[in-house]
């Protein structure tokens, strides 16, 4: 079994419910188990500025899933939450991404891990602190070093 973590978003519909059905269909998956999830966060949009603020939220997985198998879950529970691939970075029903997996480094056609641009995103680190703030990042900080150096403003945890 190895650790694995997974980003969740989400902007259309109902953001909060959304990513609650969709931490419900990660704790179900097979050889899986959810360990920790983290608080919702509401962030202001990145990249496409015109779309409505996001719900993220991040988990803690131990998988005996490869990483691919792990992703090709991730698209179906997408797909089953209604997403349709739109503009790069614009509005979406729900947004799966595997931010790490425990001693997995690779770059293929379908698969980069660690994610490449968690270390810059409010949206991710932030709800990822919750959940594992010593965790290192490629450029060899942890979680909560990086998310000392990001810009928070309007993020907000939901009660
Ligand atoms: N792929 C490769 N590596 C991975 C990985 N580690 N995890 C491939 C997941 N997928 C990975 O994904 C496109 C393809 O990337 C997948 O089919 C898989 O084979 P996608 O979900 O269609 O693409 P995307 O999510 O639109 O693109 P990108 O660049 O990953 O966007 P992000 O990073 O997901 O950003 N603002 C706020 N506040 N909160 C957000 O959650 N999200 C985005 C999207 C923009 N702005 C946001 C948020
Ligand atoms: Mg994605």
């Amino acid at each position: 079994m190895t650790l694995a973590y997974v980003a969740l978003g989400s902007n259309l519909g109902d953001p909060q419910q959304q990513l609650l059905a969709a931490m419900d269909a990660l704790a179900s998956l097979a050889d899986t188990r959810l360990l920790r999830r983290s608080r919702l966060y509401r962030t202001p949009p990145w990249g496409v500025l015109e779309q409505p603020p996001f719900i993220n939220a991040a988990v803690e997985l131990d998988t005996g899933l490869s990483p691919h198998a792990l992703l090709d879950a991730l698209l179906i529970i997408e797909q089953r939450a209604g997403r349709v691939r739109g503009e790069r970075n614009g509005p979406r029903v729900l947004d799966l991404d595997l931010l790490h997996v425990d001693g997995v480094q690779l770059d293929d056609a379908r698969l980069t891990l660690p994610h490449p641009r968690m270390a810059e995103r409010a949206f991710v680190l932030l709800p990822l602190h919750d959940i594992a703030p010593t965790l290192r990042l490629p450029d060899q900080h942890t979680v909560a070093e990086r998310l000392g150096m990001l810009d928070l403003a309007g993020c907000e945890r939901l009660p």
